[in-house]
């Protein structure tokens, strides 16, 4: 099932930039297959202009800050020129200078000046048992802040939420097995307390900059992405690990690896959890284009809904 979401036509406008005026613009979606085109000249223009009315504010649970340091990953663009240029980044609690109160108050500023029109990035999970008291991310006038607190609060001024990684996606680690926080994710969470705002997860444990660069791009540029029935932009999560994977022809003569370090063959006896994962890994690559996890191990299915519980053990066949 197809959910194609769209920003209300108001809320468009407010993002700055026209759609037929952004499509004159560039030949693809910036979100597609190369992030280098975000540097196409007229595309940065009409992403510093779209800036202007739409920051994101970014903050962090129960989770790793691995999906930070994947964003920090960045190279084509760089993360000095997506934080520049494509991501009018206006709080992030692991890279700003600013702390405490100062910060705090700052966030809260940025979410009642923008309402509406900010874009909510949710790292980690939020734990929702014990009034939400196993994450607490900042105090002000004495009084705790719990996550829920403030995934609830912001959740209802931002235009947009971009649920940043697995746990935030669908509680992730954090909500596997033996899960005594209540641990869970941002779409459950506003099922629960009846939020409308739209949200776009991005999964992945962690995952690639270029699907949060690229979901954020297309977020301002074009509004909401085609999302699949687990909420995932269908740009990078619509097609299936094992019918693109280069070892897919060896897995159809039922030539197996037996080894990691086996340069040929399918890892399907190894664990790799490829049919039931969907992800453009095979073609993106990791680590700038570099490799990825079946190239050195398998597919752990990092970016489904079930995972870690799901794909678990990794390295046993399912
Ligand atoms: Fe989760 Fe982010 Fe996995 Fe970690 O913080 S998606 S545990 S890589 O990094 O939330
Ligand atoms: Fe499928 Fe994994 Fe084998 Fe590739 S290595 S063909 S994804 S099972
Ligand atoms: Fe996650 Fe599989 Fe992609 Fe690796 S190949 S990042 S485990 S979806």
């Amino acid at each position: 099932m197809k959910n194609e979401q769209t920003l209300p036509d108001k809320q468009q406008k407010k993002l700055g930039i026209s759609r037929r005026g952004f499509l004159k613009t560039i030949t693809g979606t910036a979100a597609g297959i190369g992030m280098s085109q975000v540097f196409n000249p007229a595309l940065v223009s009409a992403l510093e202009k779209a800036l202007e009315h739409h920051p994101v504010l970014w903050i962090q649970g129960q989770g790793c800050t691995g999906c930070s340091v994947s964003l920090l990953n960045s190279v084509d663009p760089s993360i000095a020129d997506v934080l520049l240029k494509v991501i009018s980044l206006q709080f992030h609690p692991t890279i700003m200078a600013s702390e405490g109160k100062t910060a705090l108050e700052n966030l809260y500023k940025i979410a009642e000046e923008y309402k509406g029109k900010f874009s909510l990035a949710v790292e980690g999970a939020i734990p929702m048992a014990a009034g939400g008291k196993y994450c607490i991310v900042g105090e002000l006038d004495h009084k705790e802040i719990t996550m829920a607190d403030m995934v609830k609060d912001l959740g209802n001024k931002a235009g947009s939420v971009l649920a940043v990684g697995t746990c935030a996606a669908y509680g992730g680690i954090p909500a596997a097995e033996g899960n005594v926080t209540g641990a869970t994710g941002v779409m459950k969470f506003f099922k629960y307390y009846g939020i409308k705002t739209p949200v776009v997860n991005i999964p992945g444990c962690p995952p690639h900059p270029d699907w949060i660069v690229g979901s954020i791009a297309h977020l301002l540029t074009k509004g909401l992405p085609e999302l699949d029935s687990d909420g995932r932009p269908t740009i990078f999560f619509g097609e299936n690990i094992h019918d693109n994977c280069p070892h897919l022809d060896e897995y159809d003569a039922g030539e197996m690896s037996e080894k990691l370090s086996d340069a040929k063959g399918c890892r399907m006896d190894l664990g790799c959890k490829g049919p039931d994962t969907y992800a453009d890994c095979y073609k993106r690559k990791w680590n700038s284009g570099m490799n990825w996890c079946v190239d050195n191990a398998v597919c752990i299915g990092c970016v489904e809904p079930g995972f870690p519980d799901g794909s678990s053990p990794f390295y046993e066949p399912a």
